[in-house]
């Protein structure tokens, strides 16, 4: 209750967006799996005091110049489907150098912290999870019901967390899964208010690299905040390394990315009531070395207005002007563990691939 105050009066940038329709078919032989999703998924979005009128971040950015958008808009889910298909993607290197960063060190981790609920920011379908799971399972064969971790994947793409947390609850049947549909912001501000047990929130595939300096620092904090002493962060981020080989994960041959790009657009058409054309745009990713970020944008092939009706919202767009949907920050481990460490998130220990590709940093809050 406090924070909710502290947050609104700091004017910090909300993150609150609304719960994508769960498309939930009532069918015989889906009963018993829509009971057990109803009975483990929890939508914070109903129970959030956040105040903020949807869709006022869409505004803001396309009424300014140069347009941007938030990156969030990419995950209704159909845009979290297309995900999952660029991180199998041979050019897109992120996801299979963490997962095998994961698979190599999954049981060390487990190790130092111990069983602990497990907390996932941004869960997408859980695949890396995996590893965690397995690895805490193993150490807390010998641990009481009680003291056995239990794991919160979170997530604002309501129909990929129910489908994981279905299959996650018949991999791991002794496992308590309890799945929270929302942001962010509304997962550590109500993790901040339910906190029994030792806990450690993991935050994978460097998706902090959405964020500038300034809101990694608020975001930082916010997670330091719904921790407490002796807790844990697993943070997984994409490293520093040539332009090229940036360039090609996010401009890929088969234009997966493209289509994951553009299909922002339909978001916001069946989001906002707009009309967006997506044949009248473009998608390129460009590596910007002076701020180490990929930038992606979405180009206007030509003159023309879009409206977005729900939002009051008429745009103007000439030939060749671009809206910048996400930057992507390329990390430095050590700068990174400065960061963390003005947050009160001190460094367990990092790993990475041999390749030095990407990076796993295990801290733990100090005070
Ligand atoms: C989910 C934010 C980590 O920045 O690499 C992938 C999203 N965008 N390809 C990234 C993304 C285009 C991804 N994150």
């Amino acid at each position: 209750m406090v924070q909710n105050a502290v947050t609104i009066s700091l004017g910090i940038a909300i993150l609150r967006i609304g719960v994508s329709p769960i498309n939930v078919k009532l069918e015989l032989s889906n009963l018993k799996n829509l009971l057990m999703t109803v009975k483990h998924l929890k939508i914070l979005h109903q129970h959030s005091q956040v105040i903020s009128k949807d869709g006022n971040d869409v505004i803001e950015g396309l009424i300014k110049s140069p347009k941007s958008l938030p990156p969030k808009y990419f995950y209704d889910d159909r845009g979290s489907e297309l995900f999952e298909q660029i991180c199998d993607l041979p050019e897109y290197y992120p996801t299979r150098t963490e997962a095998s960063i994961l698979g190599q060190y999954a049981d060390e981790i487990a190790a130092i912290t111990g069983s602990c609920e497990l907390v996932e920011l941004g869960s997408g379908s859980s695949t890396k999870t995996n590893y965690l799971l397995n690895a805490y399972q193993k150490i807390s064969h010998n641990t009481s019901i009680a003291e056995a971790f239990s794991y919160i994947p979170i997530d604002v793409s309501g129909g990929i967390l129910k489908t994981s947390v279905l299959h996650l609850q018949q991999k791991y049947p002794d496992l308590t899964i309890a799945g929270l549909i929302g942001t962010y912001e509304e997962a550590l501000l109500y993790l901040d208010k339910n906190h029994q047990r030792s806990r450690m929130i993991f935050f994978l595939g460097s998706s902090i690299g959405n964020f500038n300096a300034a809101e990694s620092d608020e975001f930082l904090g916010k997670v330091s905040h719904a921790l407490t002493k002796g807790d844990y962060f697993l943070l997984g981020v994409d490293l520093q390394k040539s332009t090229e080989v940036l360039e090609d994960a996010y401009n890929d041959a088969q234009g997966i990315t493209a289509a994951f790009n553009l299909n922002m657009l339909s978001h916001l058409n069946w989001r906002f009531q707009g009309d967006f054309d997506c044949n009248l745009f473009e998608h390129k990713a460009i590596y910007n070395q002076v701020d180490h970020q990929i930038e992606m944008y979405l180009y206007a092939k030509s003159k023309h207005e879009v409206s977005l009706d729900i939002l009051d919202l008429k745009v103007q767009f000439e030939t060749g002007e671009r809206i910048l949907t996400e930057i992507s920050r390329k990390f430095n481990l050590e700068d990174l563990q400065l960061q963390l460490r003005s947050q009160g998130l001190q460094t367990v220990k990092f790993w990475t691939d041999p390749q030095q590709l990407f990076g796993l940093i295990l801290c733990q809050v100090k005070y």
